[in-house]
């Protein structure tokens, strides 16, 4: 660590603001560029602390930037995780507040849900895959606080990975002869097919998210408990939305699930 604590609530606070407040501020390495690795997760840590003060629930995780898609897309290389909370989920076909948001966008996931603990080091797909009662479609909302949607991996980590609001729905499927590569998603911005692609997209098997997440986690002495809904990462690039535009995702076998955005 090379931030001291108070520089740790600083910055969650000024996150947390920018939020709250829908306005975005420089990427906070450009303030600390000797922030390293303990320190951006701790920055993660202190928000989420923060949001749960305020009376909100962990209900999940997210791991983001394990598509080439994604990483291109944002010019980074490596994924990255953050967590849920219940007051960021919207009701599937529900409606998302526009003008709460900086400058969102959404990603075609595919969202686990387990019905066993799960717990790093040492977890591989085949853990994951044991313990997930299903999968479905998951539309994650992102909207970094950082301006012009431009960071680096520390402050993406930060920003709890641009975590914003997340939508599941669809037909829930046990994981048992599903070969998740192979599934494919359609992503439809005002009834516009926009974006298309196949769970492989993640790291050659979402499952493996799931396990690399749980062993991030493990390093910290933390598990995902069960019931946890885990968003795998977007599997195409991230589409910018606007106000009024009504998003759905198909995932096959899994029916669909869909907000607007009012
Ligand atoms: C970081 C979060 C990426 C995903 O699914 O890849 C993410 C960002 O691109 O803002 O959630
Ligand atoms: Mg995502």
């Amino acid at each position: 660590m090379n931030l001291a604590r108070e520089r740790i609530e600083e910055l969650a606070q000024l996150l947390d603001d920018c939020a709250v407040e829908a306005r975005d501020t420089p990427k906070v390495t450009d303030t600390y560029p000797e922030m390293d690795w303990d320190d951006a997760y701790a920055v993660q840590d202190a928000l989420r602390a923060r949001q749960l003060a305020r009376g909100a629930h962990l209900v999940g995780y997210k791991a983001g930037l394990t598509s080439f898609a994604k990483m291109r897309q944002m010019g980074v290389e490596s994924p990255v995780f953050g967590y849920l909370l219940d007051v960021h989920a919207v009701a599937d076909g529900g409606t998302c507040g526009f003008d709460e948001l900086i400058h969102p966008k959404v990603e075609p996931e595919i969202a686990f849900v387990l019905g066993r603990e799960l717990k790093g080091p040492g977890c591989h797909i085949g853990a994951v895959l044991a313990a997930t009662d299903f999968v479905m479609p998951g539309i994650e909302v992102i909207d970094s606080r950082y301006r012009d949607f431009k960071f680096d991996l520390k402050s993406v980590v930060a920003d709890n990975t641009s975590a914003t609001r997340f939508v599941v729905g669809g037909q829930p499927l046990g994981v048992e002869g599903v070969d998740l590569r192979t599934l494919g998603v359609v992503l439809e911005k005002n009834g516009e097919p926009v974006a298309f692609g196949a769970g492989a997209a993640v790291l050659g098997h979402p499952a493996s998210a799931i396990a690399m997440l749980a062993n991030h986690l493990g390093a910290r002495g933390e598990s995902i408990p069960a019931g946890s809904v885990i968003l795998s990462g977007g599997i195409t690039v991230a589409v910018a939305v606007d106000k009024g535009d009504a998003v759905t995702l198909r995932v096959q076998n899994m029916g669909s699930t869909s907000l607007i955005f009012a």
